[in-house]
């Protein structure tokens, strides 16, 4: 079954055709993407354009073209507002439009050129009345979140509120499902986390870190193995396939008091897909979807995982209560 047979025949309402038709030209996108990503006479891809996105990162010549390949599928879309990465703000497309999309069009870009796998992450919301900017409302109100993982095969994760499935692109241009319900072990022993931070990581990090390698032995034996892509979308697709726990916390460096990584077009479209597949994901401390969100570009600490292994981190990392 391919996604298009998948959005025709099994998807029942509430989902209204404006949403599906979404999803399809984000996947039309998607495929453009993955070509040229695989295309070896663009060796140029990966090189700086001199600019710095409004996060503060240096941008990259794939992520200028991934954004306006994503708008450009797009803008016929019953959507109001686009917010990218890219964009310095919420791009007006369509002042009657039904609902907003949040996209990182690229996420991973520090990757490209070792060839690693990169992906686009978004997430859909419905238009509000009680909202001036749709895209500021909590994870807890999005209509559907998926990521795209452009590495040795692309990929398609999807929810649509209603379990996450998985798609995997094939020679002739269509997303074929391979798993309709995709469920996290509750149980890991896989970390996933930049450790080269550890010395300006908060205490409750240090505290749960130390026990998982063996620092501080009083945990049980336990014992864990890491694994750090550095690609949010290819971390995320490993943990919901067999598990473990993904840490992007604050750290003591200017500019990471609330993270890296970004609440509105990451945190809350992976977040909501987590919560699907049965596992867990925190800001160190909050359910990330009930965050309210008060800019397009804002950070916030990230923990998502396994829902075991998550409530063991609540327990050690907040001992006494404290961070
Ligand atoms: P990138 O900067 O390469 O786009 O959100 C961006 C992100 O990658 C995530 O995909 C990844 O998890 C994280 O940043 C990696 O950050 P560090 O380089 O600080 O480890």
């Amino acid at each position: 079954m391919n996604l298009q047979n998948f959005i025709n025949n099994e998807i029942e309402s509430p989902n209204s055709n404006e949403l599906l038709n979404i999803i399809e030209s984000i996947s039309f996108a998607a495929i453009k993407i993955s070509k040229l990503i695989f295309s070896p006479e663009r060796k140029d891809l990966d090189q700086n354009i001199g600019s710095i996105n409004a996060d503060g990162d240096k941008t990259k010549k794939l992520d200028i073209e991934t954004d306006l390949i994503v708008k450009q599928h797009l803008k016929d879309c019953n959507l109001k507002w686009y917010a990218s990465e890219e964009e310095n703000a919420e791009v007006l497309f369509n002042k009657q439009g039904k609902y907003s999309i949040c996209i990182d069009p690229l996420d991973g870009s520090s990757n490209i050129e070792t060839n690693a796998p990169i992906g686009t992450i978004f997430g859909i919301y419905a238009e509000d009345p009680n909202y001036s900017k749709t895209i500021l409302q909590k994870g807890d109100k999005l209509k559907a979140s998926g990521f795209f993982v452009y590495g040795p095969r692309t990929m398609f994760v999807l929810t649509l509120g209603n379990g996450v499935l998985l798609f995997q692109l094939n020679n002739e241009d269509k997303f074929i499902l391979l798993d309709r319900s995709i469920i996290i072990p509750p149980n890991t022993n896989e970390l996933s986390i930049n450790f080269s931070n550890y010395t300006i990581w908060p205490n409750s990090i240090k505290r749960y870190i130390d026990k998982c390698i063996g620092v501080d032995k009083t945990m049980s034996n336990k014992s864990y193995n890491m694994r750090w892509i550095g690609s949010l979308v290819a971390d995320c697709l490993r943990i919901l396939i067999r598990g473990g726990i993904f840490m992007y916390p604050e750290d003591a460096r200017k500019g990471y008091e609330k993270g890296r990584l970004r609440l509105v077009y990451e945190a809350n479209p992976i977040s909501f897909i987590i919560q699907q597949a049965g596992g867990t994901a925190i800001d160190g401390k909050n359910r990330i979807l009930s965050l309210h969100p008060k800019k397009l570009h804002e950070r916030v600490p990230l923990i998502f995982g396994s829902s075991d292994e998550i409530k063991t981190f609540l327990k050690i990392g907040m001992l006494n209560g404290k961070k």
